[in-house]
């Protein structure tokens, strides 16, 4: 496989993921050092670069074929998607296997002294969120007006400063509603992390390489269940 021809393999730099989705390529047998100040990692044994970017970099980077692999949580790939197939872009990529970390749900939250039925007790609220398009689906689905506050962070503070009556956040514990004087309603998306591999056409060499990596990441995540 010629230097051009290696294959790239996107993860996020730092962040929730970035620890798992190394430690999870070492154990598929991808050895490499990483150089926090370098965007770019070679791997010393297999022609694999590793692109460590912005977790929301990784479906678009992906879906335009300028890498070929990408570890990132459902979350940010389905907001993307839908955002990309709103503004006609492309939005193909192959969901190649869910992983075992990264494990977190979109979920709607609101004060609480707030009163809560139903869904329907929703309409008309603000509602605070860094998915909006998650967010409308969920909303449409059900049938209910809202209009949403765009925040990508400090998410969960915006009814407590008065910019929005709810939220549309990540949770895992819990914890960050219960710090916040929320409680969460609605579970409107369960994620995890997973592996992608953009729609393009792949060269054979390029391929097979990714079958063999794909085959070792399905023996480790059984073995680790
Ligand atoms: O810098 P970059 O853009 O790459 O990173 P980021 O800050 O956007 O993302 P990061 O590293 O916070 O999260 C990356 C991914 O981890 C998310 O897209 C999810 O797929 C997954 N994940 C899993 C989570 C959580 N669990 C999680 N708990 N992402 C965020 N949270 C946050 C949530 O936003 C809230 O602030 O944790 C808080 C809630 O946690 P609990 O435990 O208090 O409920
Ligand atoms: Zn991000």
């Amino acid at each position: 496989m010629s230097e051009n021809n290696r294959l790239r393999i996107a993860i996020q730099k730092s962040g929730r993921l970035s620890k798992e989705s190394q430690k999870l390529l070492k154990s598929c047998g991808v050895k490499f050092n990483v150089n926090e100040q370098r965007l770019i990692v070679h791997a010393d044994n297999m022609p694999i670069d590793l692109l460590r970017v912005r977790d929301d970099d990784i479906p678009g980077l992906v879906m335009d074929g300028v890498v070929d692999l990408g570890i990132i949580g459902e979350n940010v790939l389905e907001e993307e998607q839908i955002e990309r197939q709103t503004l006609g872009k492309p939005a193909e990529c192959v969901k190649l296997r869910e992983l075992d970390f990264g494990a977190c749900r979109l979920s709607l939250a609101v004060p609480n002294e707030f009163s809560y039925e139903n869904a329907s007790s929703l309409e008309g609220l603000r509602i605070a969120t860094s998915y909006p398009n998650l967010l409308r689906r969920y909303m449409q689905e059900k049938g209910i007006n809202y209009s949403d506050c765009m925040l990508k962070g400090s998410v969960e503070v915006a009814p407590r400063a008065g910019l929005s009556d709810g939220i549309c956040d990540l949770v895992s514990t819990g914890a960050t509603l219960e710090a916040n004087g929320l409680y969460e309603t609605d579970v409107i998306y369960q994620s995890m992390a997973c592996i992608i591999q953009s729609a393009e056409e792949q060269e054979p060499g390029k391929q097979a390489l990714i079958d063999k990596i794909l085959s070792r990441m399905n023996g480790v995540v059984r073995a680790r269940e």
